[in-house]
């Protein structure tokens, strides 16, 4: 955050079915470890994990999935494919509401990145060595803001001093009726703060994905391989030519209320569009060449640490899911194995998060297989 506001930041359904737990209790399927057959035993645990579902949250079953993407929009750090398994978890049905951090806020006094000046050497250890330091005056606190240039060269990343989850797009901003839009202008260390106070955890990168692709295989988007913008509209996305002009062809300039959209195979909302999810993992543009040989990784946690080639000297956690501000042809990020990274002290207002809960079954990590579709 502080130094993209030093060195002007870089840049940047068709539903299964509807996401209803009590649909997908119905549907689940127990494999059981030794015989591959479902018994009466495994049934009822896999009813027992349902009927304990956490408030808001979903049950995501868990399996083996290829990670990553090789499709037309794939960048580099999405490839190679590569074979991961993830035990079964729950996860928040939507992006973390306004109305759920100020509970949480409320209840703790917490004080999000953004409310806070930056540091002088928080900023000078994300710079190359001999860079000049900004003057002190000029550490404020605030955020990232989009704002459509007015002319070309302008930059559409603005740092805005008193930007902060109460007001995401600068002081004169509020989120006055907006409980139940996603929180943004949330750091990763608020997002980490805000998951333990709830007694859950950010998803691994590995766990995200998995989600995000809602039970179908292969496809390049949650919803299957229909154009985001052909029929109704299947996420909040940009519509337009980007940065100029949002044409909110899909209803929303902007964020929009969770669930406004359908649900994903396994009942998850906004998994594509709306704001950008912090994830667990570290972000390595070659995250997912670490592991040659290996032919199937379990519960990958992420690199032990980062790299972007493009900013080397700035530390940088994962992000997932894409936002309103992503297009077709340019981002194409609202994919299910799209990435993106930002510094963990970032606030943007097209960033937010959800949490996730490990699930321990009678059956411990025995794969919970849902059955969905397979195409659309
Ligand atoms: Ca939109």
């Amino acid at each position: 955050m502080n130094v993209k506001r030093l060195q002007g930041f870089l840049g940047c359904a068709n539903p299964i079915f509807r996401g209803d737990v009590l649909l997908i209790g119905a549907l689940l399927v127990l494999m059981a470890h030794s015989s591959g057959a479902a018994t009466v035993a495994d049934a009822k645990s896999a009813d027992k994990a349902i009927a304990q579902a956490p408030a808001g949250m979903v049950l995501v079953p868990g399996g083996e999935f290829m990670m990553g993407g090789d499709s037309k929009f794939s960048r580099p750090d999405e490839q190679p494919v590569h074979r991961v398994k993830v035990d079964p978890f729950w996860m928040d049905a939507t992006e973390v509401t306004n109305a759920e951090f100020r509970r949480f806020v409320e209840a703790t006094k917490y004080v999000t990145t953004a409310e806070k000046a930056p540091r002088m050497e928080d900023i000078m250890s994300q710079l190359p060595p001999g860079s000049p330091a900004p003057p002190p005056e000029s550490l404020k606190p605030g955020a990232l803001v989009f704002a459509s240039p007015k002319s070309e060269g302008e930059y559409w990343w603005k740092w805005v001093d008193g930007a902060d989850w109460r007001h995401p797009d600068g002081p004169a901003s509020n989120i006055d009726g907006k409980d139940d839009y996603p929180v943004v202008q949330v750091s990763w260390y608020d997002a980490q703060a805000y998951a333990k106070w709830a007694g859950k955890r950010l998803p691994t990168e590995a766990e995200w994905e998995f989600a995000a692709r809602g039970g179908l295989k292969g496809k390049t988007y949650v919803w299957g391989n229909e154009d985001p913008n052909h029929g109704k509209p299947k996420a909040n996305v940009w519509q337009g030519s980007f940065p100029q002009k949002d044409l909110g062809g899909d209803g929303h300039k902007g964020a929009s209320k969770v669930r406004t959209f359908a649900a994903n195979g396994y009942g998850l909302y906004d998994m594509a569009g709306n704001v950008w999810e912090w994830v667990q993992d570290w972000y390595r543009a070659d995250a997912y060449a670490q592991f040659p040989g290996k032919s199937l990784l379990e519960n990958p946690q992420g690199p032990p640490d980062s790299y972007d080639p493009d900013e080397p000297y700035i530390q940088k956690r994962t992000q997932r899911g894409g936002s309103f501000l992503c297009d077709e042809n340019i981002c194409a990020s609202f994919r299910p194995s799209a990435r993106m990274k930002s510094s963990p002290d970032t606030g943007l207002v097209h960033s937010g998060f959800r949490c996730v809960r490990s699930v321990q079954t009678a059956l411990g990590s025995a794969s919970i297989q849902m059955l969905v579709p397979d195409e659309n």
